[in-house]
């Protein structure tokens, strides 16, 4: 892509609605637009690194045998009623009438709607277990909206949907998200905490919640310090294996972790003081069991191996992709701008022409965007006529990992300039050079 042709709306000024780093930085490097309070446009900066989130939360999901679909945003009252959440639900519930009369809501989550689905064709254990997800957007009326994507009011969601003819299975299907999204996290570069948290307006008794910690985070959180550096769980990690998975669910649940809401203070002191991490933490991911909360009164039922007509045992399991893009920001990024961990970059390259008009230097420019785009590597070309220090400024407030520096001075000496954004490291080297470590 190249700069002069791209739509990235770069503001100088710092502005004064957002108060949080996240929501400045988005609004300074040209990715978000706020189109009413808690709504916003993700412009195609913003929206490149929402689709990469969403890459990654789609494959981590199909990997542990979770099934794609798309339920739609509008649903219809009816359908709440039978749960008994339409009037439980309250003021976050986007309420709308349609032409006729009819009561419809913008979805705030698909409980109800993935459990008639589910109850239209599945009535066998033989069809189990299964775990139904889609990516859509959702409405919660929220009384503050805040801090940009953190706290939205529409937002994107990733949410998952388990079912199961008994509570050990339905055991199994929370404990293959579970590792799924310590696998997600870590793949976005962030080291997320699993805590046992509320269920609230959800329901049911076991439920986690995964927090990335940062400083702006909006809970308060508290935990061992082994969390911070656990193993991962591998790519290729048996989801299949029942005793397998839970001992990865038991290790992760092993040590104390706790956000505000369920912490318990006499347990924290028992954990050595040097091991105690009392920190800030954002919500990125929440899971559900909640049994036949909504099998019951649906009347999702399946027949057991015996013969026997059963509610279903269902768990819900949530990502918020949208939050994550504010998240990653505030956990990675520094006084110059954002520091997008590889994985969900907007672009891996950005080459800065320093001297647009110079033969030697466009020459050499138009060479490594070329064979960078041919190589399949995602290069932003910053070919606009601007001074040096603009581009810098730019180049370091977008965030792209490398930064090839292009300049007449450096190529006199046939070299240009790598610059690695998190680390600050900077390294004179060939075109050739350049290009073979950028194409790897
Ligand atoms: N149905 C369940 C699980 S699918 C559910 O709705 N869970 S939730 O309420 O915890 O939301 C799931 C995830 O969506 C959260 O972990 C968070 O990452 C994201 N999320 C929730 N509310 C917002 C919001 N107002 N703005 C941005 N993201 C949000």
């Amino acid at each position: 892509m190249r700069l002069s042709r791209y739509f990235l709306p770069i503001l100088r000024e710092t502005p004064k609605e957002a108060e949080v780093v996240s929501h400045r930085l988005m609004l300074r490097a040209g990715m978000l637009r706020q189109e009413a309070a808690g709504i916003y446009a993700f412009l195609p900066l913003g929206f490149r690194v929402l689709q990469k989130i969403c890459r990654i939360v789609r494959e981590e999901q199909d990997r542990s045998g979770a099934i794609e679909l798309l339920m739609p945003t509008i649903q219809s009252a009816d359908l709440w009623r039978e749960s008994g959440r339409y009037d439980a639900y309250g003021k976050e519930m986007l309420r709308i009438t349609d032409r006729h009369d009819r009561e419809m809501l913008y979805g705030p989550t698909n409980e109800e709607m993935i459990t008639e689905i589910f109850r239209a064709y599945v009535k066998s254990y033989k069809d189990l277990p299964l775990n139904l997800y889609h990516i859509q957007w959702k409405f919660r009326d929220e009384v503050r909206p805040r801090f940009g994507l953190m706290r939205g009011r529409e937002f994107l969601m990733k949410d998952a949907y388990s079912f199961d003819v008994d509570q050990a299975g339905a055991r199994h299907s929370y404990n293959k998200m579970f590792v799924a999204y310590l696998r997600t996290f870590a793949r976005m570069g962030l080291k997320s905490i699993p805590m046992r948290a509320e269920s609230g307006p959800i329901g049911g008794n076991l439920s986690h919640e995964f927090i990335i910690l940062a400083s702006t985070g909006e809970s308060e959180v508290f935990c061992h310090k082994d969390y911070l550096d656990m193993p991962v769980p591998p790519a290729d990690v048996d989801f299949d294996d029942v005793a397998g998975l839970q001992r990865i669910v038991d290790q992760w649940t092993s040590r104390y972790a706790a956000t505000a809401d369920m912490h318990d203070v006499a347990a924290f002191n028992d954990i050595p003081p040097d091991q105690r991490v009392s920190a800030r933490g954002i919500e990125v991911g929440h899971i559900f069991y909640f049994g036949t909360k909504y099998s019951a009164p649906m009347k999702a039922t399946v027949a057991t191996p015996d013969g026997r007509e059963v509610p279903v045992h269902s768990g819900s399991y949530g990502i918020g992709p949208s939050r994550l893009v504010a998240a990653i920001i505030e956990a990675s990024h520094d006084e110059s701008g954002i520091i997008w961990p590889e994985p969900v970059a907007p672009f891996k390259v950005m080459i800065l022409n320093l001297k647009r008009g110079d033969a030697a230097t466009d020459g050499a420019c138009e060479r490594l965007y070329r064979d960078l785009s041919a190589q399949g590597v995602e290069t932003l070309y910053d070919d606009r006529d601007e001074r040096p220090g603009a581009k810098f400024a730019t180049a370091d407030l977008i965030g792209i990992p490398w930064q090839v520096l292009v300049g007449p001075r450096g190529l006199a000496e046939g070299k240009v300039e790598v610059k690695h954004r998190a680390s600050g490291r900077r390294e004179p080297m060939s075109v050739e050079a350049a290009l073979a470590l950028l194409a790897r």
